[in-house]
């Protein structure tokens, strides 16, 4: 069994995971209109990777024989000002992200929910990739972006990203 405090905790997550998929779809949507197709194509492999993320705690509570309640999606952001300010909004979204699930192992921890804790340790991890990934394109973007083709380059070496973004890693 559960505790209640953390089974709302997670139902809260799984509501954050399937906004970040409807978010980056949205993302995705204006990138592609912008002509930054690379750009377009990662941020739909991450709408894909985030409803995983929330499938993952849908399937969790479900073992643990907690309780699945899924609220409404909030509507996304559409309008993003270009890729810098595109991809510093995805920063400060992980970065809350990465808040909510350091909170659900503080509440597993204080409760001594070693099965939580274990599970949750797995999105730390993630956050850790996610946060260095993003940032990574921001300090591109910020050096060469303003340049025409640098930017053409950047977009194109996104695009090539694989669904795992640990091989993407120099
Ligand atoms: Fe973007 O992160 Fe899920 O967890």
């Amino acid at each position: 069994m559960i505790s209640e405090k953390i089974n709302e905790a997670l139902n809260r997550q799984i509501n954050r995971e399937f906004y970040s998929g409807y978010l980056y779809m949205s993302m995705s949507a204006y990138l592609r209109e912008s002509g930054l197709f690379g750009f377009a194509q990662w941020t739909k492999l991450q709408a894909s990777e985030e409803l995983e993320h929330g499938e993952k705690i849908f399937n969790y509570l479900i073992d643990r024989k907690g309780r699945v309640e899924l609220e409404a999606i909030q509507k996304p952001e559409f309008n993003f000002d270009g890729p810098v300010k595109l991809f510093e909004f995805i920063y400060n979204h992980e970065r809350s992200i990465t808040k909510s699930v350091m909170s659900i192992a503080e509440q597993a921890e204080e409760e001594c929910d070693r099965m939580t804790s274990m599970f949750i340790d797995w999105y730390i991890n993630e956050q850790v990739e996610e946060e260095y990934q993003v940032h990574r394109i921001i300090e591109q973007l910020r050096c060469f972006g303003e340049d025409r083709s640098s930017l053409y380059l950047i977009d194109k070496e996104a695009g090539e990203r694989s669904s795992c973004k640990c091989s993407d890693r120099t």
